[in-house]
């Protein structure tokens, strides 16, 4: 086991309060296919990964794992492992095809039906509203970066929470907006494709304005129990050293990274240093009146998507070459007006996506919330890892790297909850291997391992092993799996 992951391991045995929920997580694009079926019309991820050059090979989403005909089969596969809580996303286009007037009602039905069958096998549906397929249409009219697609956000989180409000307790609002601005509209790795750092910052603030739009939207026409949240891939930043220069740049990328969702969230208002930093792009003359308190609404929970901590520093002006912050391979940076800032590898054991393994930024992570949402319930709405597995001539698929990887970041929660966080949840990522945007379907996070020539599932000895710690709410040593 990694050092890291040691440091993070509190004392055996390792229990989880009775109440908490021991899920899985995808999202529709990733693993639905049947993108032409009952009047789904193309999103961006369609556009995006039928164009040449996009993604690994050409790969897209069409098919898929063909969780679209195959849901009853996959609820099964997950009441067998003795999960007790699934957390997926609904397709707008599949919904509402231009992003705009009435729900499409066959495309509603398919989410009708898979919430019904997961209720019926006890498993607690959670619901993700906006995983990154923005209808086409509302892209072709300007995207995030113009607020109008907030408000088109908010009819669509209101068709959804009429049709499912009265069966789906957990919600949340958008799966990581850093991955749907940045990635989207600055350095062009993910759909639309774009690579205009002032208006991934505007892509951001929409973003937000859509989260507190979509959320009043829910509320206003679903029971009061319901959860509201949101996911945030927020980001363990640390500067490479204690100098001044590198203290600076780590600051600078916790706010592009955090303080960029965190303060209009959690506090009203965006940070003051991330205004100053971005001034030579833009006015933030977007944002306005109402706005923030529109934002800033109470939560009913927080969603936390950990993969690996950043590592940064100033950057050495004479130096160049890649990019080392593991969000994938462009010209064009994210990470907008932070031209004087590197990137490193951090130490360490790394996933097949390069990234280090390192459940103390998971702890950290958690451990901020704690402090700057006191009080608020959280989950771990997505955490897990990439391996290259393949089965043995026997069919099974081994994976003790993942076993250990979740078994390193569950004792961090655990070790979070006894240093007071409030964590309710933990949602592996993924369920099922999956189309790994742009490097399609070449890295492997499923917990249940697909075979693509015949899209059979069987389960990874990582699944049996989170099974019998959903089961007993206990985590086995990795080394009896
Ligand atoms: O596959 C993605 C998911 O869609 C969002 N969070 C990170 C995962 C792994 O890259």
């Amino acid at each position: 086991m990694p050092e890291s992951a040691q440091s993070a391991t509190p004392a055996s045995p390792v229990t989880f309060p009775p109440a908490f929920l021991w899920g899985a997580a995808t999202s529709a694009y990733q693993i639905e296919g049947a993108v032409r079926e009952d009047g789904r019309t193309p999103s961006i991820w369609d556009t995006f990964s039928h164009t040449p050059g996009k993604t690994a090979g050409g790969e897209h989403g069409d098919v898929a794992v063909d969780h679209y005909h195959r849901y009853r089969d996959d609820v099964a596969l997950m009441a067998e492992l003795g999960l007790n809580s699934y957390r997926f996303s609904v397709s707008w286009p599949r919904v509402q095809p231009t992003g705009r007037g009435p729900a499409v009602q066959r495309g509603l039905d398919f989410y009708r039906r898979l919430v019904d069958e997961l209720l019926s096998a006890g498993i607690k549906p959670a619901v993700t509203l906006y995983h990154w397929d923005l209808p086409q249409e509302l892209e072709d009219a300007g995207g995030w970066p113009e607020r109008e697609t907030a408000h088109r956000f908010a009819e669509y989180a209101q068709i959804v929470g009429e049709a499912l409000g009265d069966r789906v307790e957990h919600w949340m609002t958008l799966n990581e907006p850093w991955c749907a601005a940045f990635l989207g509209y600055a350095s062009g790795v993910h759909a639309p494709g774009r690579t205009d750092p002032a208006a991934s910052l505007r892509a951001a603030h929409h973003l937000n304005l859509a989260h507190g739009l979509g959320a009043a939207a829910l509320r206003s026409v679903m029971p009061a129990r319901n959860s509201v949240a949101i996911s945030l891939n927020s980001s363990a930043v640390r500067p490479l050293s204690q100098d001044a220069a590198d203290l600076a740049a780590a600051r600078k990328i916790d706010d592009l990274a955090n303080g960029v969702f965190h303060g209009p969230l959690l506090h009203g208002a965006y940070p003051e240093s991330l205004f100053a930093a971005t001034e030579p792009l833009t006015d933030w003359g977007y944002v306005l009146d109402g706005d923030l308190a529109l934002i800033n609404q109470p939560l009913d929970a927080l969603g936390l998507n950990y993969y690996t901590p950043a590592l940064v520093s100033a950057a050495d002006p004479d130096a160049a070459g890649p990019r080392a912050d593991g969000h994938g391979t462009s010209d064009h940076s994210p990470w907008p007006a932070a031209d004087d800032v590197a990137f490193h590898q951090t130490p360490g054991d790394r996933t097949e996506m390069g990234w280090t393994i390192d459940p103390t930024g998971l702890h950290e992570l958690i451990m901020r919330y704690t402090r700057e949402a006191p009080g608020l319930p959280l989950y771990v709405t997505e955490n897990g890892a990439a391996y290259d597995d393949k089965p043995d001539p026997d069919g099974r698929v081994h994976d003790p790297e993942r076993i250990a990887y979740l078994h390193g970041h569950l004792s961090a929660v655990r070790r979070a909850l006894s240093d007071g966080a409030d964590v309710r949840g933990y949602y592996l990522w993924s369920l099922l291997d999956n189309f790994e945007w742009a490097y399609g379907y070449g890295k492997r996070f499923g917990a249940v391992y697909v075979d693509y020539a015949t899209l059979a599932r069987t389960p990874k000895s990582s699944a049996h092993w989170y099974s019998r710690a959903a089961r007993t709410g206990t985590l086995p040593e990795p080394e009896d799996s």
